[in-house]
């Protein structure tokens, strides 16, 4: 297949898109009612039928679902299609509690690629490109997803998954990789090897394909300085089907839903309560052309804003913001919100690099929050005997946009671990605690 973008889709008219919406709603609210036990009872609980839900102006009459509705019907409970029409399972990476385990049918691998391939499209990529799948293969939805967009748009794939650092530069200069796909902290690590390995000329990379974590815009400005390339994001989970739910385009102001697949809600965390386009809240999704695991009203925990403005790209299907973190993710310190991304900002912005580790803590009744950071080589060469200023600096910076005092620490290069997937950043001691 030469050319995958669907334009007759991603252009389409608002009128046409809702109407998609309504009738595939409709079908999904049916198709979970009939086929899904645990979906029929939470329904009926909430005191909602299938002939309640019209169109999407009835979105708001069904219960929301969340990752405890997951857990609860773990591994078959919210499945809608019998196993032996499905093909595939992919799994989260979650470190706590049960895994969420996804079904998939041929329809719903095939849907998925779709999305990606919509993805790869949108950073220029066509048969001429060769993509570099460096997200993790196997039950991680990242390597499965972009390998099967890749392949749909015609790119040649190297289907490298994470990791063997030395193996991905090797390839990426020997057989001149295009496009590379990976979390954002594995290409920073990458970006930092090929700068010490000399090997920056030989790289031929266009366009990066960053997602599965958050990262901040001063993250993208320093990757696409570092690799000389166009970092675009994506956004997915694996609830939902993988990567490839959102993606930008060139404008990079905020990423697409796949709203012939998803449709999109935000709503206020605390009461439920569906917010207006624009202003900031939990993102709920509702997917409407699933088969095997179709979620109603999932509860993703990623805080952003949704936006309709016309793009330039002449994509009209609705933006999201880039995550400005989980609601889960966020840590109360002093009884004062903080997101991790807040702290990133401010060290990549003095000139420091996304190589740091949050750690919580508690003594006795307070609070304690600690930023350790490493210096670029450069700069550790340079301002070694300054140090203690440097840490002054950046905790004057931190206490400007937090409100509250952190401890910083300045680290040697190299000492804080690096990720080839989803970077772990924060270690909060005061669960240890709680346990
Ligand atoms: O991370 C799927 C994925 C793979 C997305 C590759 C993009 C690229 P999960 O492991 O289920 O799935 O994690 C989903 O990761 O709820 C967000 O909190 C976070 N996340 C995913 N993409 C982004 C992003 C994959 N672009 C969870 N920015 C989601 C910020 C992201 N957070």
């Amino acid at each position: 297949m030469a050319n995958y973008y669907q334009p007759e889709i991603e252009t389409a008219s608002r009128e046409q898109i809702k109407a998609w919406q309504d009738e595939r709603l409709v079908k999904t609210v049916e198709r979970v009612w009939n086929n899904c036990e645990y979906y029929k009872n939470k329904m009926k609980a909430h005191g909602v039928e299938p002939g309640d839900i019209k169109s999407t102006e009835d979105l708001w009459k069904l219960p929301f679902v969340t990752k405890d509705d997951l857990r609860d019907a773990y591994p078959y409970g919210l499945m809608s299609a019998p196993l032996s029409d499905c093909v595939r399972i992919q799994s989260t990476s979650g470190t706590t509690g049960k895994r969420v385990v996804a079904f998939y049918t041929q329809n719903d691998i095939n849907l998925w690629e779709d999305c990606c391939a919509r993805a790869i499209m949108a950073v220029g990529g066509t048969k001429e490109d060769v993509v570099q799948v460096a997200y993790g293969y196997g039950l991680f939805t990242g390597g499965a997803g972009m390998h099967g967009g890749s392949h749909k748009v015609g790119c040649l794939t190297l289907p490298m998954s994470s990791g063997n650092t030395e193996r991905q530069l090797q390839f990426m200069c020997d057989l001149g990789a295009t496009i590379i796909c990976c979390t954002p902290s594995y290409a920073a690590y990458l970006a930092e090897n090929i700068h010490e390995k000399g090997l920056r000329d030989q790289i031929k990379l266009k366009a990066g394909i960053f997602g599965a974590e958050a990262w901040t815009e001063e993250m993208r400005r320093d990757i696409q300085a570092q690799l000389g390339l166009k970092a675009y994001d994506i956004y997915g989970l694996t609830e939902l089907s993988g990567p490839g739910v959102s993606f930008e385009c060139e404008e990079q102001t905020g990423m697409h839903i796949n709203e012939d697949h998803f449709i999109a809600e935000i709503i206020d965390p605390k009461t439920g309560k569906v917010l207006p386009e624009g202003e900031k809240g939990e993102l709920v999704f509702t997917s409407i052309t699933k088969e095997a695991f179709p979620l109603l009203r999932y509860r993703t925990k990623d805080i952003c804003v949704l936006s309709r403005k016309p793009c330039s790209c002449g994509r009209t299907h609705i933006k999201m913001s880039k995550p400005m973190g989980r609601s889960d993710d966020m840590l109360i310190v002093k009884g004062v919100n903080v997101f991790p991304s807040q702290i990133e900002m401010v060290l990549l912005n003095k000139g420091l690099t996304a190589n740091y580790q949050i750690v919580v803590d508690r003594q006795g009744h307070s609070d304690s929050i600690e930023v350790k950071v490493e210096m670029t080589p450069e700069l550790f060469s340079d301002k070694i005997n300054h140090i203690t200023e440097v840490e002054k600096e950046i905790t004057e910076a931190l206490k400007a946009v937090l409100g509250i005092y952190a401890k910083v620490t300045i680290v040697e290069p190299k000492s804080i671990v690096r990720s080839e997937g989803k970077a772990v950043r924060v270690i909060d001691k005061r669960n240890l605690y709680n346990n």
